[in-house]
């Protein structure tokens, strides 16, 4: 958000400003004060003026919402109705540009891995972060880890009991059904690792008959058994949580571990080596799953995971 326009917010949050006294304090002129408060309406913050200028309502959703108060240091662009915010972020990143994320209420052609169609209708939280770490690409599933770890963390602090599951999947309910997906995308020469982009979609606001699949699915709404869903700070929890992770990188894997409900599991893994069964042990560095297999531990990087129910003993 422009600073200035940042400013202007925080001068009337807590009560009626003059004008005049708003641009004395801001060091502008009053007509630059108004157009500020203009632009602002039209972003959505409902703006009174019959005594001074008074914050009275924010826009519930949008990238002026999400910015502001925003304590981690992203721009945000918003779309209404986008193809893919990843294929949008993975231009802004041609065009040299990082730090931003692309945040859409509806996606036309949201893409899961593989190529897969990922359903991202209107009320959801379709975003994609670009980033350039300076680190290897072999480091990048770290970044996977931590969009997972800072949803489950943003799905928690809005009261939804959620959980990941290795490597992308963030869960919630009794049936483990699908809240969100990452697909993290990334570019660079041979060993180098220029940009990032993580897409993370979540299912906020939505029906989950809306995104019904082959497989179970669920979203914030559902689980909160239809009460208010409030996008603006669930991506804002989300984003600073995503942001104090990457600035720790070190701390990623112990914060997954303890959000993660694949260790201890039996699970069975579609790799592109054949499938791979058994005990979930651990997650190690930069992200493989550690599995106690009837031949022994297997280091898996890649795949799809499904955890597998406990055969019940009376069947
Ligand atoms: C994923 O793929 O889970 C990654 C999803 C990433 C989506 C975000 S949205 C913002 C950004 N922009 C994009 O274009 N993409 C990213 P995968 O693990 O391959 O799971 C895909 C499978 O999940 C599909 O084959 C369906 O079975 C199921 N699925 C599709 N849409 C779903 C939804 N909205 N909720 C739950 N499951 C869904």
């Amino acid at each position: 958000m422009q600073e200035t326009r940042r400013q202007v917010l925080d001068a009337i949050a807590d009560g009626p400003v003059a004008g005049p006294d708003l641009a004395a304090a801001l060091d502008v002129s009053r007509a630059a004060v108004w157009k500020h408060v203009e632009a602002l309406r039209e972003a959505g913050f409902d703006i009174d003026a019959d005594d001074g200028y008074r914050l009275v309502g924010t826009p519930s959703f949008g990238a002026t919402a999400v910015e502001y108060g925003l304590d981690a240091p992203f721009e945000v662009e918003f779309h209404e109705t986008i193809g893919s915010t990843n294929d949008r972020a993975r231009h802004l990143a041609r065009a040299d540009r990082t730090d931003i994320v692309v945040l859409a209420d509806e996606q036309t052609g949201g893409r899961g891995r593989l190529a897969r169609e990922w359903a991202s209708p209107s009320g959801g939280v379709w975003l994609s972060i670009l980033l350039r770490p300076a680190v290897g690409p072999a480091r990048a599933p770290l970044f996977t880890l931590a969009a997972a770890v800072a949803t489950t963390r943003a799905a928690r602090r809005a009261g939804v009991d959620a959980s990941i599951k290795w490597p992308n999947d963030v869960l919630a309910g009794d049936r483990e059904a699908k809240l969100a997906g990452i697909l993290t995308e990334m570019g660079g020469e041979t060993g180098r690792l220029d940009w990032l982009v993580v897409g993370i979609g979540v299912n906020a606001d939505v029906d989950p008959a809306a995104v019904s699949t082959d497989r179970p699915a669920t979203s914030l709404r559902a689980e909160l058994d239809g009460g208010d869903v409030d996008r603006r700070t669930f991506t804002r929890n989300l984003l600073e949580a995503f942001h104090a992770l990457r600035s720790e990188p070190a701390a990623i894997l112990s914060a997954w571990r303890t959000h993660a409900s694949t260790p201890g599991r039996q699970v069975r893994i579609e790799t592109p080596d054949g499938p791979v069964t058994g005990r979930a042990v651990d997650v190690v560095p930069p992200g493989s799953l550690v599995v106690e297999t009837d031949s022994g531990r297997e280091r898996v990087s890649a795949g799809d995971c499904e955890h597998l129910r406990p055969v019940s003993n009376n069947t």
